[in-house]
Parts: C-alpha cells; sequence; structure tokens
C-alpha cells in the first residue's frame, strides 16, 4: 500500500551550518505539507536504534556520533506519492552525485554528512515517524 507521508531529519550539519530555514523553504515549495515537527537531537542509544539496519556498515560509528553531536528538525510530511517524491527532492546520498538543485546538492557537506534524511520507503516512513512522534503530535 502507498501512504502519502514521509519522514525526514535536518540533520546536525546543516543546523550547524544554518540551513534550518533555507531547506524548510524547499520542501513546502515543492508541495510537502509538514504535519508533524520538532527541534530535538538524538542520544547514541536514539541514533544507534533509529539506524540500527546499518549496524554491519563500517561508517556505522561515525553516523551515529554524527547524527547525535548536535540538534536536528524531525519532520513528517505529507503529499501525493511523499515517500519517493522526498527522495528525488533530496538527491543522491553523496552531494557531489546528487542532481542539481536538490537539497543535497545545495546543502549538504559530503557523503556521511549529507544534510537531510528521506525515508526510503512508505513501511520505513512510518516505522521513523513514529519514533519521533505520538499520535497527538501529528495533524
Ligand atoms: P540515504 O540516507 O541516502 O538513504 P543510506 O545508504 O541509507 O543513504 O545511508 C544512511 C546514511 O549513512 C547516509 O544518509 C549518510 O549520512 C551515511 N552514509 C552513507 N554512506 C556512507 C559512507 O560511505 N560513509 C559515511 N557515511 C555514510
Amino acid at each position: 500500500m502507498t501512504t502519502n507521508r514521509t519522514f525526514t531529519m535536518i540533520k546536525p550539519d546543516a543546523v550547524e551550518n544554518g540551513h534550518i530555514g533555507g531547506i524548510l523553504e524547499k520542501i513546502t515549495s515543492a508541495g510537502f505539507k509538514i504535519v508533524a515537527m520538532k527541534y530535538t537531537q538524538l542520544s547514541t542509544r536514539d541514533a544507534q536504534e533509529f539506524y540500527a539496519v546499518h549496524s554491519e556498515r563500517p561508517f556505522y560509528g561515525e553516523l551515529v556520533e554524527f547524527m547525535s553531536r548536535g540538534p536536528i528538525v524531525a519532520a513528517i510530511l505529507e503529499k501525493d506519492n511523499a515517500v519517493e517524491d522526498f527522495r528525488a527532492l533530496i538527491g543522491a546520498t553523496n552531494p557531489a552525485e546528487a542532481a542539481e538543485g536538490t537539497i543535497r546538492k545545495l546543502f549538504a557537506s559530503n557523503i556521511a554528512e549529507n544534510a537531510v534524511h528521506g525515508s526510503d520507503s512508505d513501511e520505513n516512513a512510518a516505522i521513523e515517524g513514529a519514533f519521533h512522534f505520538s499520535g497527538r503530535e501529528i495533524f
């Protein structure tokens, strides 16, 4: 089943570099409605759990340290075809390979510190949204 929601985080690098406003502007201009949003910080344990699927990858430790080092913006976004359209909007994992005009091309530093997260499936969008938000925080 296809749902119309995806989950995103503006990652610590983009927050540190002052890109919250610029990234939210790209997201809303592309037609995504923000149905939940918070400014928060992942603990080490939160980041380990959120990225558990990558625990065997060589960059897992680096990823956990990066994602927990400072505040993030977490949000649930709504739009038809949300997961696929948002992945297109953010661009390739490595900003050097991301298409012109994508969020990662515009705002990311490198493959590790790549400015934003976007869920890769409807199932993960639901799991990741529930990781950060209770039902009454979603509008
Ligand atoms: P995605 O975020 O584009 O879906 P994934 O392969 O799921 O990419 O990787 C999750 C996150 O792990 C990336 O967004 C990035 O922050 C980090 N990452 C991916 N590949 C590397 C790497 O080769 N070195 C360091 N960090 C990486």
